[in-house]
């Protein structure tokens, strides 16, 4: 058999009968056990598998196509995934849901028993995690050749439990009982160096040796990503840090002392051990540099490793591949690749800048300034000596560009420079980004102009066509389809065909039946039904929902001066006619994030106040389930009836939540930031609740000297919730939060306050007439089918990759 010919491979059976076969065979041959002692966890890794290698034989079809027509390739170097669980996806994209069913309730257990098993990788924080993997499932969809890389941590993100005392963090340790999911490859491990110094070279000047004075071994593992309704099933490849054999310290250990033989072992192996679980805020902690240089190193052997598969020479690399730094957090791989470039390959350095800036693109994910990475010189040039030679080569080379367009500009010199002086030497991995790509983006139109007028400014000047708007987009897989099948289902049903799944747009179809009374009726039913499922409240009460990270320019504080308000309202009128809420936050706070985690603590504690209050909790209620994440967001966003969006304008770059609550029929209640003004002028200004200031007059208010007290002097009801907030119910986290409201309210909280609340009585008359209220929800779906990660992708493949799709063959 010549496999060159094709992949010579038998394509795996799709009838219950052989699926049952290959089931069966996997139960005996690769898990060792039988039907008649089968445990639930033995029919999961069973289903897994059977399920696996469906995809593992579509992928092995994609890399023949890949590899046959040596296309330009997608790298997407991302410090984080948020893939979310597993099974239910991959049934769903083998087109095996059914199989499955079947054949584990021939080993005695039910589909959702053996569902309730798969452990999502919590490889993320938040909003860029997951849209991490919605790029990545979207760009297997439109049939890019493309790999995600990341790192493998062990432990990902911490659960959280939540009591009346607020959040408690928990080690995540996701893959203790395995991962079914994932291939190890250490045939394709690599060597990575820290520390050291560098050595003249004789030649060319540029170039240097550097002598690591530790290394560390890369391991790879890669995870399937397939498309939907394609053939293609694209990976991502993991790392994971490995000790090298020499860091064994074999004296040590005969001598007796166990603890420093693995001493060096330990610290090599901590590289991969635990995500960074900080959003938006700076630490500049020396592993999370080791974490970010281990994550481009490997990457970047693999990516040209894969290149010589079919290439030779160089001329060629930046035609064949597209590298996406996924925020700052991969920005090394610029010196990086300029090291290997010119260090290892001994290119001269104009040709190997070329190259870099050639295959180079960033996204940039933030505007908030604690969250633009720098990193102290001495630290950089401790860990990275050779790569803090390069970044000097290349800014003294850049500013001598920008001296050239603007003679004696000394202090823009200042401003672009890739270090920072003042107050303390810094790389600004932010401005090395900039120089040394080809593209940057912002992630709504609203964040890609403020990067153009505010933070990066004077590059914009510099480089006006570098810089692009790519708006954010969600899966409809993931958040349509698998999260709410009911409202699938219904779509499916008034389109005439699942089409819609592959091509969003075409929800614009429901258009008219937003007009159509029995269609209106099912819709409420549905998100009565998905309310029923959450079990969170009064499935008959507006599901008022706000499921986010925490943080305060996110102002889940404001949320809750609101649930004051109306506790205070309904305490005063018991009798009146109340809309019953029940209102659900959920989200995590960075574990030394004390402001965020005060706001957690004390939403918790007014909740439970309020439940216990027979006057006010028939009409409102409090709810946080704990441990947010992929899987509980795909069971909150079905039910959700008003999604807030609440941010300070000009602070929330783009948000994805938004997109997701507003796909499944949520209606938004939300200022004009980030993709929110996308959404609005999509679903129609009267489909949306807007309030509050834009970003510019949020600014200007700040230049005018903002004083909170203001507000908090000239309004009744918000004095009387702040005021409740230091009457001693609530304790001194109640005093805190006042204390910063009524300090600084660095997020203008109570500046917002009294038209958030009248907007908030706004919904209220919308919601008490359903017909009103369902009409809207159904055009709030019909008209988001723009949100796409499908349409991101193709934005990014035709404007910033320049990449053709590659369709693999159907096995026949
Ligand atoms: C250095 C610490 C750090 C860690 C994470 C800085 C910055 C980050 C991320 C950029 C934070 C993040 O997740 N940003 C979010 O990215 C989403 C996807 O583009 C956007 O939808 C969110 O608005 C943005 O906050």
């Amino acid at each position: 058999m010549d496999l060159r010919q094709g992949i010579g491979l038998r394509k795996l059976g799709m009838t219950p009968d052989e699926f049952q076969q290959d089931l069966l065979s996997n139960l005996y041959y690769r898990r060792g056990t039988t039907v008649e002692s089968a445990s639930a966890r033995d029919a999961y890794e069973t289903l897994s598998q059977t399920v696996r290698d469906r995809l593992a034989e579509r992928r092995a079809r994609t890399a023949a196509a890949h590899y046959a027509s040596n296309p330009r390739w997608v790298y997407y170097l991302s410090a984080e995934y948020l893939l979310g669980a597993q099974l239910e996806q991959n049934l769903l994209y083998s087109g095996t849901g059914e199989l499955a069913a079947e054949a584990v309730k021939a080993l005695g257990f039910s589909l959702e028993d053996v569902e309730d098993l798969d452990v999502e990788p919590g490889l993320g924080n938040g909003g860029l995690g997951r849209l991490a993997a919605c790029l990545v499932d979207s760009m297997a969809t439109r049939d890019i050749p493309a790999v995600g890389y990341g790192i493998r941590y062990d432990l990902g993100i911490f659960r959280q439990s939540i009591a009346e005392d607020g959040q408690t963090e928990h080690p995540d340790d996701w893959a203790f009982q395995g991962n079914p999911w994932e291939f190890p490859a250490p045939d394709d491990r690599q060597t990575v160096g820290f520390y050291g110094h560098t050595e003249p070279l004789p030649g060319s000047p540029a170039r240097k040796r550097w002598v690591p004075g530790e290394i560390v071994l890369g391991e790879p593992s890669h995870m399937l990503v397939p498309g939907f309704g394609t053939e293609t099933v694209n990976i991502i490849r993991l790392w994971k840090a490995h000790a090298s054999e020499a860091s064994f310290d074999l004296t040590s250990f005969s001598a007796g002392q166990y603890a420093e033989a693995v001493q060096e072992a330990v610290r090599a192996e901590n590289i991969s051990k635990v995500l960074y679980p900080d959003d938006s805020t700076e630490l500049g902690r020396e592993l999370r540099l080791k974490q970010q240089y281990f994550l481009v190193s490997c990457s970047l052997r693999d990516i040209i490793r894969r290149f010589r598969l079919r290439n030779e020479g160089w001329d060629t690399f930046a035609d064949k591949t597209v590298i996406q730094l996924n925020d700052t957090h991969p920005t090394i791989a610029i010196p990086e690749l300029m090291r290997l470039l010119v260090d290892e390959y001994e290119l001269d350095w104009d040709a190997a800048w070329q190259i870099t800036r050639k295959t180079f693109a960033y996204t940039c994910h933030t505007l908030l300034p604690e969250a633009l990475e720098t990193w102290p010189v001495r630290m950089f040039e401790k860990l990275l000596p050779r790569h803090l030679e390069i970044v000097y080569l290349i800014n003294m080379l850049f500013l001598r560009e920008v001296e050239a367009r603007f003679p004696g500009d000394h202090d823009r010199l200042r401003r672009m420079s890739i270090i920072q002086e003042e107050p303390d030497r810094r790389v600004r991995m932010a401005h090395l980004a900039v120089v040394g790509t080809e593209a940057v983006n912002g992630v709504a139109e609203l964040h890609s102009k403020l990067l153009r007028e505010t933070v990066l400014d004077d590059f914009a000047e510099l480089w006006p066509a570098k810089f692009q708007n790519v708006t954010n987009g969600v899966s409809p897989r993931r958040f349509m389809r698998i999260a709410n099948p009911r409202l699938a289902d219904l779509i499916t049903e008034g389109l005439g065909d699942d089409g819609w799944i592959r091509d969003l747009d075409r929800l614009a179809e429901l258009e008219p039946l937003a007009d159509d009374a029995s269609f209106l009726e099912r819709w409420w039913a549905i998100k009565r039904a998905n309310k029923v499922d959450l079990a969170a409240g009064d499935p008959d009460s507006l599901t008022d929902v706000m499921i986010k990270r925490f943080h305060e320019y996110k102002r889940q504080q404001l949320k809750l001066l609101h649930v004051i308000t109306q506790y205070h309202r309904i305490r005063e009128d018991p009798g009146g006619d109340w809309v019953p809420r029940t209102v659900l936050f959920a989200g995590k706070a960075a574990p030394a994030y004390h402001a965020a985690k005060d706001i957690i603590h004390l939403i918790a504690t007014v909740g439970a106040r309020i439940a216990a209050d027979p006057v006010v909790s028939p009409y409102l209620k409090v709810v946080f389930p704990s441990n947010y994440n992929v899987s509980l967001a795909e069971r909150i966003i079905p039910a959700a009836d008003l999604s807030e969006q609440i941010s300070l304008a000009g602070k929330e770059a783009s948000g994805t939540g938004n997109m997701k609550l507003a796909l499944n029929g949520a209606v938004t209640i939300g200022t004009l930031d980030g993709a929110n003004i996308e959404i609005r002028a999509r679903v129609g200004a009267e489909n949306f609740f807007l309030f509050g200031m834009d970003a510019y007059q949020a600014a200007q208010t700040r230049l005018d000297g903002y004083d909170p007290r203001r507000h908090y002097d000239q309004d009744a009801e918000l004095r009387a919730a702040v005021d409740a907030l230091t009457s001693g119910v609530f304790g001194d986290v109640g005093h805190r939060v006042a204390g910063s409201l009524l300090g600084r309210d660095e997020y203008l909280t109570l500046a917002d306050y009294r038209s958030y609340i009248q907007c908030q009585d706004d919904v209220e008359v919308a919601w008490r007439d359903q017909a009103r209220w369902t009409r809207m929800s159904v055009l709030n779906t019909a008209l988001s089918g723009f949100f796409s990660s499908d349409r991101t992708v193709a934005d990014y493949a035709a404007r910033i990759w320049r990449v053709s799709a590659v369709p693999v063959p159907r096995e026949d």
